[in-house]
């Protein structure tokens, strides 16, 4: 990450960062050395460990997070809160809008604290306007059902393959990953490799976030040894008729069901299909959900609000749980990580303004809330995290090459966790991420909606809704 070796003391740097967080804003306009040295890049730095776990949070909801923070402590994960009016203080000369200055900070978190977990508290703040209660960062690749996406991995891919800060605006226009029709990319270096962990709890109100962090401490001090959580729960069914086309052979959900279950090592798995008749109806999967589970992978075809798969060759199609569906769950305490495959289901932008567009509605983008943001907040279970797509989910169907696209990821997540051992929850989604990097390399020179821009776009909208320094399966009490 770092290659440089400064031996400049960074006592004054720390104490003052500690204490012009802790005790009120920096001075605007009297830029001073402690102040620049917050951008020198130092390794010495690096190794500094004050902090595991960075929270940024509006004020608004400080205090419901605050139990959080005890909590975390307690498991021995060194943990920071700084409000957004701090981040806004601190990163006065840096930044060129809010999203950029959150993400400054959390450069400088990373560098002066040792900073590997980082996330972010809010979403949506209305269903009306476009405000949000913590930034979000908007990526321009139009296809021809997103004229822009949600990307939270900007805020963890923090240096470029130089070592660089990675703005994703090269071109600096204030565009953000362009990469328009048949044309080659605008923004470049841009490695989309974490150097930390992100994730986000979405809430829209500060009941909601109550629940997520009550759920959060119930998990990480339950968890550990209980039966159920060494179990698997997987619906799938032939996400691509082979009636529309001659490639699309087998059934390619169930086929990525079974590799996620051979990955999970130690657990047993149980198959809802709609081959064999095991998925053909939403209360499949909802009877199945009660039960509480591990690991839950749905492997289909999504929107904000729905998600289903096939019946084999494209005879039906089966309806899943939808976010409507989520309070018939009540697997209370017994909360998955959730892997929902298929398009827009972390689509965590919706609202109910939507509805009078016609384009909007069509695409079910005027509800309050998506599907894994829903699944998230449900008070008498659903889930304690949820991986999904904000945009199109883009799959080797999608690409010339019939490699790669969104199931791989999800297969490299299943990987990291179950034979790699990875069992943060933040560091499994960076590792299936870095996987995906290497394993299919973006040539930022080819054209628009080619296979290296599908790959981009997968590994963007691919977002972490949920606690980043989830301890999976708990912490041994
Ligand atoms: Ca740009
Ligand atoms: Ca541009
Ligand atoms: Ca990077
Ligand atoms: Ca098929």
């Amino acid at each position: 990450m770092k290659t440089t070796v400064s031996k400049k003391p960074i006592m004054a740097a720390i104490v003052f960062l500690f204490f012009g967080l802790a005790f009120g804003p920096m001075t605007a306009g009297t830029p001073s050395s402690t102040q620049a040295s917050l951008f020198v890049k130092d390794p010495s730095r690096m190794n500094v460990d004050m902090y595991k776990l960075l929270i940024i949070t509006p004020s608004i909801f400080k205090n419901a997070v605050q139990p959080l923070i005890v909590h975390k402590n307690a498991m021995g994960l060194s943990t920071k809160l700084v409000t957004l009016d701090e981040v806004y203080h601190q990163m006065y000369w840096h930044g060129r809008d809010n999203a950029e200055k959150v993400k400054y900070f959390i450069k400088s978190a990373m560098e002066e604290w040792g900073v590997r977990y980082v996330l972010l508290v809010g979403g949506r703040s209305s269903q009306f306007q476009p405000t949000w209660y913590c930034p979000v960062r908007y990526v321009s690749m139009v296809d021809d059902w997103d004229v822009e996406y949600l990307s939270d991995l900007y805020f963890a891919d923090i240096y470029d393959a130089g070592g660089n800060f990675s703005s994703w605006d090269s071109d600096n226009d204030g565009m953000y990953g362009e990469w328009h029709r048949a044309q080659n990319a605008q923004d470049t270096n841009i490695d989309l490799i974490p150097d930390v962990a992100v994730g986000r709890l979405p809430c829209r109100s500060e009941r909601e976030l109550k629940i997520m962090v009550q759920k959060i401490i119930t998990y990480e001090t339950t968890v550990f040894n209980q039966p159920w959580f060494t179990t698997m729960l997987v619906a799938a069914g032939d996400t691509y008729p082979e009636s529309q086309n001659a490639n699309w052979t087998g059934y390619e959900g169930q086929y990525y069901g079974d590799r996620a279950i051979e990955n999970m090592s130690g657990f047993t798995s149980t198959r809802l299909y709609t081959s064999d008749g095991s998925f053909s109806n939403k209360k499949d999967v909802i009877r199945e959900f009660r039960n509480g589970w591990g690991f839950v992978y749905l492997v289909g075809h999504g929107s904000p609000k729905q998600w289903g798969n096939n019946a084999p060759n494209g005879t039906n199609f089966i309806q899943g749980p939808n976010s409507n569906d989520m309070w018939r769950f009540r697997n209370k305490d017994k909360l998955p990580v959730c892997v929902v495959s298929g398009c827009h289901n972390s689509q965590f932008d919706v609202c109910l303004r939507r509805v009078f567009n016609a384009s909007a509605r069509w695409k079910q983008e005027g509800i309050p809330e998506c599907w894994s943001e829903r699944i998230l907040r449900e008070p008498t279970g659903g889930a304690i995290a949820a991986l999904g797509c904000t945009a199109l989910g883009y799959t080797k169907e999608d690409k010339t090459s019939f490699k790669g696209g969104i199931n791989e990821l999800e297969g490299a997540f299943f990987h990291a966790y179950g034979q790699d051992h990875v069992t943060v929850l933040g560091d499994t989604w960076a590792a299936a991420i870095t996987w995906y990097t290497q394993t299919y390399p973006v040539d930022w020179n080819s054209s628009a909606w080619g296979d290296s821009w599908i790959d981009t776009k997968v590994m963007q909208s691919w977002v972490l809704l949920g606690d980043p320094s989830l301890k999976i399966g708990g912490y041994p009490l």
